[in-house]
């Protein structure tokens, strides 16, 4: 059975469950909720996430939201078939957890302060607090202080092996490297940056951008003749 995830392409938290099914190897239909419009705060999409966020999944009649708890269910449910995202001894899966709750408490936090300010309240036409986005990027360089010492030890967050927690901070991580403009405090840390560089090389997360480069895409197909209607 294909799983549908409820959500976008182009957005964080759905990216963060997309790239989780294609390293484990499951089958899904993404569903796609359009956030521009507001379709996640309507009546028919409260039934399916009553906080009107995205993403939702649903796997026959089971239904799940919030994607950190969407990808640990999907993780341990395929650890039988192998799965090593949550790790393999007790310590080990302690750990990912660990680095799965500094990934959502420590750090998401600060980088998502940093997307409403720069990409969705310019969007709705209201005022960015830059004081606010500078001071996000001070928090960080102490929490990638901490990433580097610690990935100076271990190849990824939780070991010398790939998981949930390296996994759960690639879409945050593509924003900074990238439109968000904060590359510079990934890169200067050695350690970080080859930990970047390595997990945002993987065929699973590739697949995730191949997804939002065609939403993209599809945007600006569907834009094209609206802005030549304007210039008549
Ligand atoms: N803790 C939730 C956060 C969900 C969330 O913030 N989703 C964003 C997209 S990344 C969203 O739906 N934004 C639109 C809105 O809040 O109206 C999760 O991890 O699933």
């Amino acid at each position: 059975m294909v799983v549908k995830v409820h959500g976008s392409a182009m957005a964080a938290c759905p990216q963060r469950v997309m790239v989780c099914l294609i390293e484990l190897g499951v089958d899904f239909e993404l569903i796609h909720v359009d956030l521009d419009s507001l379709e996640q705060k309507k009546p028919e999409f409260l039934v399916l996430q009553p906080f009107g966020q995205v993403p939702v999944i649903e796997d026959g009649d089971f239904r799940l939201f919030e994607s950190r708890a969407i990808i640990r269910y999907y993780a341990a449910k395929y650890e039988v078939k192998g799965s090593k995202l949550t790790g393999t001894t007790l310590e080990e899966k302690a750990l990912v957890d660990q680095w799965l709750e500094v990934e959502s408490n420590n750090y998401n936090d600060l980088v998502y302060n940093m997307v409403l300010q720069l990409l969705v309240f310019p969007k709705m036409g209201q005022t960015s607090d830059l004081t606010l986005v500078t001071k996000c990027a001070n928090k960080l360089e102490n929490v990638f202080d901490i990433y580097e010492q610690r990935l100076s030890k271990s190849k990824y967050l939780a070991g010398e092996f790939f998981s949930l927690a390296d996994l759960s901070h690639l879409p945050s991580l593509r924003f900074l490297m990238n439109e968000g403009g904060f590359s510079h405090l990934v890169t200067k840390r050695k350690c970080l940056h080859e930990w970047y560089l390595d997990i945002s090389s993987r065929d699973s997360w590739k697949k995730v951008l191949d997804l939002m480069m065609k939403k993209i895409s599809e945007i600006e197909a569907v834009s094209i003749p609206a802005k030549e209607e304007a210039k008549v």
